[in-house]
Parts: C-alpha cells; structure tokens; sequence
C-alpha cells in the first residue's frame, strides 16, 4: 500500500545528514542570508511543488511597504506551521519509539494458532513505544510514575499491539473508573498544576477512597516508578488474555517482558536531580544505546494456564490489581525483542504511532477483563480523536505490512487509491473480492456467556489488600525502606492532613511496620484507625522474588555508562585501561572535565572532553571515577559542581574508582574510604574496579 503514498520531494530538509556544508551566502538588499543550491541540488518548492525564489522574504508593496495577500508562498508556510501540532495523547503524552524485530525462539503451536508464535526463529517487525503516563509532552523523564511500554507487531496475520506497562497490576478494575483516576493525578482544573506528578491532594484524596488502588501503589511508590531506562525495565500485558490454537482450545496468558540487561532502578534524590540535569535523559539513553550499536534486548515469557488453575487461583483473573506470581505459574520464554533501529522522524512514526488494543491477530484473544474491554472502546476513539479521522491506518507507521483489502473508504485524508466498481459486499462483480475466509479469519473464542445485565462489580473483585502485602514483602529491606521514604515523600506534599490520615490507615492491612514507619515520616499524632477491610487480607502469602528489583539486577557492567572526571596531568594509560575496561564490559564512557575542551595528560595528549563538570552532574552515571592530579585534585575541590559531583555519588551508594592524585578533592568534600570506593593506583586496577560496578551500588553505605 505504501506505493500508493505520495513521495516527498527531496528537499534539503528532506536530507538525513548530520554533515554540514557550507553553502556561500549570498546577502540580499537587506544584508539578509540567501543560500543558493549547488548546480546539482535539490531547489525549495512549495507543498505544491512550485519553485520558489526567495525564502528570507514576503511579497511587499515595495521595500518598506505593506505585506501583500497574494503570497501564496507566505500563506502556505506560515498555514502549514500554524498546523503542525495535534492534539496531544490524553494519557502517555512523553514517549519515545524505536524499530525492531521479535523472534519466535520457542515456538508454541500447540497453545495458539498466532502465525508469528508458529515456528522457530520466525521474526516480525515491530515498533516499541514507552512512556510516562501522567506528564504533558513537554514533561521530565524521571517523574514517578508507571511507564507505558506498548509493541505493534507487524504480523503476517496483521498488526498485533500489546499495549502494556513496567507494572503488571493497574490501579483500577473497571473501566469507567478510568476519567476519575487522570483528571485526578493531572494537573489541577482550577491552576493548571501540578503536572507530572502524583504528590498532590487530588491524586491521594482519589486514591484513599479506593482501596483496590493499594497493590498498584506500593508498585509505583517502589523503584519501579522511577526507571533507570526504559532498557532496565520489565514490561507486562497486565491482562489476562486468551491464547486460542488451531483446534479451537483455549489457554489463557499473561505476557511478560523481561530485560536482558536486568533491572535498575535510580534512587529518588537522583530522579530529582536527572530531571534538571537531563529532563531527556530516557530518550537520550535510548537513542544512544540503539545509535552505538548496544541494541536494548528483552525476552517475552507467557504464563499459560487453564479453567482449573484459574478456578482454584485465590484471587479472579480478571482483575487487573491482581498478578500471578511466577512462583504460581512460572514464565515460559517463548521469544525475544531486539530494538535496533531509532525512527527517522519522531512526529511522524513515535507521535503519529496509534496503539490500539483491540488490534489483536487470529490465535490470541481477549478476556473479559472489564478494564480490557473498556480500553478496547477508548484506543481506537482517542486515535481518530488525536489524528483527526478514520484514516490513521493509513499513516505508515500504523500501515499493516501484510496486503489488506476491505471495503471502509473515503473520509479525511484517504491516502489508498481502491480500484474498481466494488466497494460493497457481497457483489455479484467477477473480481468483486475481498471475501471473508472462515478458515483463517479471526473468530472469537466461543465462550458460553450467561447473567443479569446489571451495573455491578464481581465479588471476587473484592480484595485489595493481600497483593499489595505480598509485594511489599517480597522487597529487600532497602526496596522497602524507599516505598516508606517515597509514601512519605508524596503525602508531605498534601496539603490537608485528613486525605495523609486515610491514605496511611490502609497500610496497617499492608504491613505493619510500613504505615508506622509512614506515620512517623509524616509526623502523625497516632497512627488512623485502619480502614474496614471490603475482604480481609491474607496475611501468608509467599513472597516472590520475582517482585523485587534489586534481586533481579544485572551480571554486568554492560549498557552501563561510568562518568570519569579527568585534569591535566594525569597518566594516559590508566585512563585508557580504564576506557578499554568499561568498553570490554559492553558499558560506556563519558570523559568530564573543569573545561569541554579537555585536559592534556602527563605526556603531552589532549584529551577531549565530552561533558563539562556542571552539565554533567554524576547522578548521570552509573559509576564514577576520579582521576586527578593533586593539583588537579586542588582546583576541583575548588569548584561547587566537583564537590557535589563527589558527594552525590558517594550519598547515592554508587561505585567511586579514585586515583591517588584525588585525596584532596576527597577531604574537601569528607568522604571516608570504604569498600565502595576503588583504588585506580595504576592501570592494573581498572578492570578490579569495572567488576565491582557490575553490580551498581555499594548499599552498605547507606545501611551505615
Ligand atoms: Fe491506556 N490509554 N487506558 N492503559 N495506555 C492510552 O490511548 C485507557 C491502561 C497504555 O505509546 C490512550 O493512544 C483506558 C492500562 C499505554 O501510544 C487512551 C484505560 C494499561 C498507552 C487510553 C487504560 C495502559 C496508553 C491515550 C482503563 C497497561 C500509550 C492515548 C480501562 C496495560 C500507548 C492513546 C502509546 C494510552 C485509555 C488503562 C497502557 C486514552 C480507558 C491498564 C502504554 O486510549
């Protein structure tokens, strides 16, 4: 189809090149800079392909006289930009797509009929775009919050989107509860902020009148919420779905995605800080794994059960507040996902991209998950709404790649060409197809359904409590010890004491020890009575490993970036031991310096710098490194951005290597040596320090 889409003429804003060239300026009357084409470049036309002469200047009568309606060139570039924004996603407005493909590596026939799960080493192209849910477009990386992660499949069988989040579990059960919840974590309707953000009166007066909100919670109050990149995160389908085979027989499945490079999460001090230092920090990161060739790699794991397991399964499969933990029914790896390609566009594949969930291919289905069907209404009205018609499957990122033929037409901004008499059916015309296939068309799971039509929520909907409890206790102390500091952190900026007093009296059903911990944070006077509980919780549910960050990190120091401060002076080798140690760990480098011009080294080398120091704050680096000369060391400790460079990293746990030549930048700033921080004497000691960051933060100093 895409043959039949106009081609853009080669303009040279139409050229993806990062060269420059210097074209000779040739100034008008007004000293204003004409840019002539070369004999063999491409000439400026309007959108109609008119040549155009003059590009600095608007038809006047005469030089300092009146602008003149007639220049259609004017009316048409300034029309055109007055136009280019649309309406941004009501939800999930930040984002950031690559290309990829997905590779079948454990093919599954048997459970679903899914052409692109049929055969081994099978691969389909895709398109990945995450984000964050409640800020504007405009908005910071790091804000706490879950993070969309949503995959169109281009199958063979047509476009398959799971559209899904870092999280497994959502905050809410029915659909229809959906406006309520983002008018109340977005801004204000009467002041227009906070945005991005959930540490505000409306988001938790919301939320502790909604108990089955608490699993969801204790899920972004978690690291979870605040992503070292989207390449360190897990992803879900959150919903239970339906794997369907070729004989009819159904499954249902949970999908998982799971990050080769392990998860990590940043501390919140550091979100805080990213957000001034680099407010694109995930989209950067991104782009500069894909761009240097580290492509960002994630298997997808199903778990696959049947009537029986969900039957005896303690809490309904139907509830989106609910997981199942692997230990229950472990994940089966059944593919992979490798991101190899940044858009060459981001307006036209990342903003124009419509995720939809009722976009699904024949061998998968739906379940009756209220909050599933509900978004199976809302993705494809909000696409017509933000791409301004029907027409949105026409944009080349959202174009099938298998042929399509059906009889929908017309409408705004028809870009196919259908040929012929037919465009109904059925048609008594020789070539009047396309008809339906019953032998490879999707056809719905057919599921025997029988009740009262009724407003009305499950029962088995009705405990809200029990997940959030066995999440909770599946963190490590120090996971824990962020979701008591990150509940404080946000109900300290409530401002009216009673919505603080009835989030808190939900913990007690959570766990004990947090809402006291919650309630001293925040310094209440006792501790609120604890809500009645709709279901009382069960306390013994095992915990699950699975849940926690920290017990799923890395195995190296791969796709990791150290930030390494140099001065003049220092030795080149064991700089570039260093360098050649990170780059054998499959991490990066940055080289930071007082200047950007860089340093020049003991031997006469000028080494470039990438970063100034107070651009370049070490909350952007995984590890750090100093290697200064004492007169080095002097001059840094002089300087306010080195100083915090240090502290930070030494307050956020992270590795430090530190050269001999640093003490004094040290003792400014009273750090004391601790196992945490290596010694980079000599080359010899780079790759001992390089090891030691694989696994990225010493906790035991801050257990000090
Ligand atoms: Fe969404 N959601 N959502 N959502 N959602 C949208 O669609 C909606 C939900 C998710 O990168 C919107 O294109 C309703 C759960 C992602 O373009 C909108 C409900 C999960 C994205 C919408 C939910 C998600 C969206 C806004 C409750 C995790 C970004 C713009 C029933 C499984 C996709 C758009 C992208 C986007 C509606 C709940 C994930 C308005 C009604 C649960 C990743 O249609």
């Amino acid at each position: 189809m895409d043959q039949n889409l106009p081609t853009l003429p080669a303009t040279a804003d139409t050229q993806s090149t990062n060269e420059t060239i210097e074209h000779a300026p040739h100034p008008g009357t007004g000293g204003e800079t004409h840019q002539r084409p070369d004999s063999d470049g491409p000439r400026l036309t309007t959108a109609q392909g008119i040549p155009v002469a003059d590009n600095q200047n608007s038809l006047k009568a005469g030089a300092r006289g009146p602008v003149l309606l007639e220049d259609f060139h004017l009316r048409e570039k300034i029309f055109h930009f007055d136009h280019e924004r649309i309406p941004e996603r009501v939800v999930h407005a930040r984002g950031f797509g690559a290309h990829g493909y997905f590779e079948t590596t454990d093919a599954i026939p048997d459970l679903t009929a899914a052409h692109l799960f049929g055969e081994n080493g099978r691969r389909v192209p895709t398109f990945v775009r995450f984000s964050t849910v409640a800020g504007n477009r405009g908005s910071f990386d790091l804000a706490r919050d879950a993070r969309g992660f949503a995959v169109k499949f281009y199958t063979e069988q047509g476009n398959w989107d799971l559209v899904g989040n870092n999280i497994p579990v959502f905050f809410i059960q029915d659909a229809i509860k959906f406006p309520d919840l983002v008018h109340s974590v977005k801004e204000a309707p009467d002041r227009g902020f906070p945005q991005a953000q959930s540490a505000h009166d409306n988001f938790w007066d919301f939320i502790s009148l909604m108990p089955e909100a608490m699993h969801m919670i204790m899920w972004t109050m978690s690291d979870r919420g605040i992503p070292r990149s989207f390449r360190f995160m897990e992803g879900f389908g959150v919903h239970t779905f339906r794997f369907v085979n070729a004989e009819g027989v159904g499954h249902f499945v949970k999908f998982h995605w799971k990050p080769k490079g392990g998860l990590q999460s940043v501390l919140w001090d550091e979100a805080v800080k990213i957000n001034g230092a680099d407010p694109d920090f995930h989209r950067r990161d991104l782009w500069n794994a894909i761009q240097s060739g580290d492509f960002p790699e994630w298997e997808l794991g199903v778990q696959v059960f049947d009537d029986a397991f969900a039957d005896r399964f303690a809490f309904d499969v139907l509830d989106a507040t609910k997981l199942i933990p692997e230990e229950d029914v472990p994940v089966r790896i059944i593919g992979r996902l490798v991101l190899n390609r940044v858009v060459d566009n981001f307006f036209a594949e990342t903003e124009q991209a419509a995720f939809c969930t009722q976009n699904i291919v024949p061998g998968i289905d739906f379940t009756n998950d209220p909050l599933l069907q509900g978004r199976n209404f809302s993705y494809l009205d909000t696409q017509t709404k933000r791409l301004g018609g029907p027409n949105f499957t026409h944009i080349p990122i959202n174009a099938p790649r298998c042929p399509m033929h059906h009889f929908q037409a017309d409408g705004h901004m028809a870009m196919h060409n259908p040929k012929g008499r037919a465009n109904y059916e059925p048609n008594s015309w020789a070539k009047g197809g396309p008809r339906a296939d019953p032998a490879v068309g999707f056809r719905a799971f057919p599921e025997e359904i029988t009740g009262e039509k009724r407003k009305i929520r499950s029962e088995t909907f009705a405990d809200h409590y029990s997940q959030a409890r066995q999440f909770y206790r599946s963190q490590t102390g120090i996971e824990q010890g962020h979701i008591a500091d990150a509940l404080v952190f946000e109900l300290s900026k409530v401002e009216t004491l009673a919505i603080r007093e009835r989030v808190v009296a939900h913990l007690p059903h959570i766990d004990d020890s947090l809402a006291k911990k919650v309630a001293d944070g925040l310094g209440l006077d006792k501790m609120p009575e604890p809500h009645a509980a709709a279901r009382e919780p069960v306390a013994d549910l095992a915990p699950s490993d699975a849940l926690s960050i920290l017990k799923n990190g890395p195995e190296s120091f791969k796709g990791r970036k150290l930030g390494i401060v140099v001065t003049d002076g220092i030795a080149l080798k064991t700089l570039m031991a260093l360098v050649d140690a990170v780059e054998a760990a499959g991490g990066m480098v940055e080289i930071v310096a007082a200047r950007i011009g860089g340093v020049v080294t003991q031997d006469g080398t000028l080494i470039p710098a990438d970063q100034k120091i107070d651009g370049a704050p070490s909350v952007l680096y995984d590890a750090v490194a100093i290697l200064a000369t004492p007169e080095g060391a002097a001059k840094l400790a002089d300087m306010h951005p080195a100083r915090t460079f240090l502290a930070d990293a030494h307050a956020h746990a992270k590795f430090i290597g530190v050269s001999e030549g640093a003490q004094a930048l040290l003792e400014r700033v009273g750090v004391t040596t601790d196992d945490g921080m290596k010694p980079l004497k000599s080359a010899a000691d780079a790759k001992a320090f390089i090891n030691a960051c694989a696994s990225l933060r010493f906790w035991e100093r801050l257990a000090k």
